[in-house]
């Protein structure tokens, strides 16, 4: 992570990485997509939801994972899914933001280093212009201080922004920032994006939802993302002193 996305991202709440994934792991991801949606039983049945089969790239990509690691520390994955929406469809609400007790929802970034907890991370995989209808973000709600008042709850809010980026970009952002699903207006073609998250191997938000059956068709390093939620392993590896990782 450099120097000026860890500026970014702290400033801000969420960074935009263009073009993380190639042509062809876009096109085979909008393929199981197609399949799910239309004929999900022509597939084995840990491919038809997410993040199994060859979603399951996604759930510990080179480039996102520098940035988690630094941002986190080791990381668990708590959900991944994908929405696809047409010209009109809409998200959800504004929701997120301000300063938060909840270890789940913690943000904090102290002696240059950043800790954040509950962290989504959205592969678009169409081509988003501005306007289009990405998802909205409100810069530095993750770190206010001050109640929001109610006429900034709202897609309307002048102080909501988004972005423009080429297919297969990533947007990485913390859950404690306020941010909104919006409108899709894009007639050409309909906006795909998978939304994984992530958290603090000690912290977990969500009800467990990755089925066990997709957990047991990944490789052994994908697995370890949906380990059980600890941090200490008394007598582990490094006689105790490695303080996350298992054997
Ligand atoms: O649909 C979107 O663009 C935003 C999704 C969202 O609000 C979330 O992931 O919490």
């Amino acid at each position: 992570m450099t120097e000026e996305q860890k500026f970014i991202f702290d400033l801000k709440g969420y960074l935009l990485i263009p073009e993380v994934l190639k042509k062809t792991e876009i096109e085979s991801l909008k393929e199981q997509i197609e399949t799910i949606r239309t004929n999900p039983e022509s597939l084995p049945i840990h491919e038809r939801k997410f993040p199994g089969g060859i979603a399951s790239i996604l759930i510990d990509h080179p480039t996102i994972m520098n940035i988690l690691n630094e941002i986190i520390g080791e990381v668990r994955m708590e959900s991944s899914w994908f929405t696809y929406r047409n010209a009109e469809d809409k998200g959800p609400t504004p929701h997120g933001g301000g300063r938060n007790t909840n270890p789940n929802f913690s943000y904090q970034c102290h002696n240059g280093k950043i800790y954040s907890a509950l962290t989504r991370v959205v592969f678009e995989l169409n081509e988003v212009k501005r306007g289009d209808g990405g998802t909205l973000f409100m810069p530095g709600s993750h770190k206010s201080d001050f109640p929001m008042p109610e006429e900034h709850r709202c897609i309307e809010s002048p102080l909501l922004e988004t972005y423009d980026c080429p297919p297969g970009s990533a947007i990485i952002f913390t859950e404690n920032l306020c941010h909104s699903g919006d409108k899709w207006t894009n007639t050409d073609y309909p906006r795909i994006a998978v939304f994984n998250c992530y958290n603090f191997v000690g912290c977990q938000f969500h009800k467990p939802s990755v089925p066990q059956v997709i957990i047991e068709h990944l490789s052994s390093e994908k697995k370890k993302f949906f380990r059980d939620v600890w941090t200490w392993n008394q007598g582990g590896a490094n006689n105790g002193r490695n303080l996350y990782y298992d054997d």
